[in-house]
């Protein structure tokens, strides 16, 4: 049976390789026997503040990109979050349904507050619009990274409270889905961390427009460890546990067969191949990213996608408001 996808990504730039294996790679292959609507959210870009120019260009830079991986608009609804009124108005009823408790033990919070009590309200919210782009949709599905599980939970916490109250159709409750390989990605030169966009060393990602020679010069300086033996241990050896995954997912080689390829090789020699790998699998992505940018096509598929996604958006609120008792 045909399911609801919903996913989306922030025009942050830098959009990495664990963006790619954690979500995007998912995007493509749902698309084939689902109806994928995929969002590039940029309201929650605005929870730190942003030079509007840039985030202009990263928002159709992400377009761009979403395509030159494989989405495709005459597909999937391809569109951006805020040419679709829906998802602030609501993320306001869902922010009158979702507990302060509740958003103070969410980690990706914690972690970038660090205690500030200035911190905007965006930044303790987002995951409230976060529930807001899922349920607006009336999504089965949603593709991410292990870094959403938090979100997705809270997501259907609160669908469920309001079934409760408003009625057990008012929200699809979602699943999210993650991959057991490339669900999350770790920085490259601290194997502890998962890789981020907003990390300030570039040498700790690898971004899917990078050349050849910054992914060859990230993957050789990456943190390893001093045994020498190409093993998978995420716990005990997590940087060389991160590249074999790695490796594995652009090459569809699994970790155990690479494992006995590169017996008693050193840790050079399987960096340098991974290298290439990696460097093989972006260069179709680059080159049509650079065609797809260019292109008149970009923005006529995310007019296009805003149509469409509007007219779904609409059709919930509607439902949604009747339930609630807003309106005449
Ligand atoms: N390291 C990762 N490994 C696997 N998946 C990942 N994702 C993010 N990092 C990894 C997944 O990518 C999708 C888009 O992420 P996002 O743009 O919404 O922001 P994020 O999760 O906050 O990602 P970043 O890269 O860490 O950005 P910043 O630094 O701006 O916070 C999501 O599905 C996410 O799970």
């Amino acid at each position: 049976m045909t399911k609801r996808v919903f996913s989306g990504v922030q025009p942050t730039g830098n959009i990495h390789i664990g963006n790619y294996l954690g979500a995007l790679k998912q995007f493509v292959q749902l698309q084939e026997d689902n109806e994928c609507i995929y969002c590039i959210v940029d309201m929650h870009a605005i929870t730190l503040p942003k030079d509007p120019k840039e985030l202009r260009k990263n928002i159709l830079d992400t377009a761009a990109l979403y395509m030159a991986v494989g989405v495709d608009p005459s597909r999937s609804v391809v569109f951006v979050q805020s040419d679709v009124p829906g998802h602030a108005d609501l993320a306001w009823i869902l922010m009158c349904n979702a507990y302060t408790g509740e958003l103070s033990r969410m980690t990706q919070f914690k972690d970038k507050n660090r205690d500030n009590e200035s911190a905007p309200m965006g930044l303790f919210s987002y995951p409230v619009l976060m529930a807001a782009d899922i349920l607006l949709y009336d999504s089965d599905i949603v593709p991410v990274g292990n870094d959403q599980k938090q979100h997705i939970e809270l997501t259907r916490d609160i669908a469920v409270r309001i079934n409760n109250k408003y009625g057990k159709d008012t929200f699809v409750v979602p699943d999210g889905r993650f991959l057991k390989e490339g669900a999350r990605i770790m920085a490259l030169d601290d194997p502890m961390s998962k890789m981020s966009k907003s990390a300030e060393s570039a040498l700790s990602r690898i971004s899917l427009l990078d050349e050849a020679a910054t992914v060859k010069k990230a993957i050789m300086r990456s943190t390893t460890d001093s045994d020498g033996e190409i093993r998978f241990d995420a716990e005990n050896k997590p940087g060389i546990s991160n590249l074999l995954t790695i490796y594995s997912a652009f090459s569809g080689v699994p970790a155990t067969e690479l494992e006995r390829r590169y017996r008693g090789e050193g840790y050079g020699a399987f960096k340098k191949d991974l290298a290439e790998v990696v460097a093989e699998s972006l260069a179709p992505i680059k080159r049509s990213y650079a065609e797809i940018r260019q292109s008149e096509e970009l923005i006529r598929a995310l007019k296009d996608g805003e149509e469409r996604a509007n007219a779904l958006a609409e059709k919930t609120m509607k439902r949604v408001k009747e339930r609630i008792g807003l309106g005449r």
